[in-house]
């Protein structure tokens, strides 16, 4: 079973999550951000896994450890779920529009972090929720599942859009680059490794 649970407690947050790479999008997420909370079940929903999280953090600072700690453990389900990575797909992409706003996330999950991110934003705040911790969570979450990760803009305003299609996009290309394919034998690298 593809399936991962991430604990990971330290004095700024504590959070549970368990991941299903082969679900249908069935989701439990608690976190005291009710926007990551609602870009998080995007991941499940439209990545199609199954995911139950329980955040908790020190958001009377701000949203900063939760957000970031969040990413990389999710992150972290992911690597662990993969496994030695055998048979899959291995590289994802999705271009995805919401209104206004269009961006594309690129992704290869070939076991060597690396984040892009080329979607500038304001200093500003979508409800409670800095946006800049947009891009926390991803660079978190490109270290904790040891992934290639490119997000960048094609264009867009509404902040609310550029933010939610990003982790849409993200659970797209994961989406693609986690399906095992019968034709990919063993790990899908001439190097014979995705894990060294
Ligand atoms: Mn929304």
């Amino acid at each position: 079973m593809r399936a991962a649970t991430v604990r990971r407690e330290t004095k700024e947050t504590r959070i549970e999550a368990t991941l299903d790479l082969d679900g249908t999008g069935v989701h439990d997420v608690q976190t005291p951000l009710p926007f990551l909370t609602h870009m998080v079940e995007q991941l499940s929903r439209h990545g199609l896994f199954d995911l139950e999280v329980r955040a908790e953090g020190d958001t009377q600072i701000d949203g900063h450890h939760t957000t970031e700690d969040l990413g990389f453990v999710l992150g972290q389900c992911f690597h662990q779920a993969l496994g030695d990575r055998r048979g899959i797909r291995r590289y994802g992409f999705a271009v995805l529009p919401m209104d206004d706003a269009r961006v594309a996330c690129t992704l290869d999950l070939g076991g060597r972090p690396f984040f892009v991110w080329e979607l500038p934003l304001p200093k500003a705040k979508i409800g409670d929720f800095d946006v800049e911790l947009a891009e926390v969570f991803f660079e978190a979450f490109a270290r904790g599942a040891l992934c290639n990760l490119h997000v960048v803009k094609e264009r867009g305003d509404n902040l609310h859009h550029l933010v939610e299609i990003s982790f849409k996009a993200l659970a797209k290309a994961l989406e693609a680059a986690t399906r095992l394919d019968p034709r990919v034998v063993g790990v899908p690298s001439t190097k014979g490794t995705l894990t060294e």
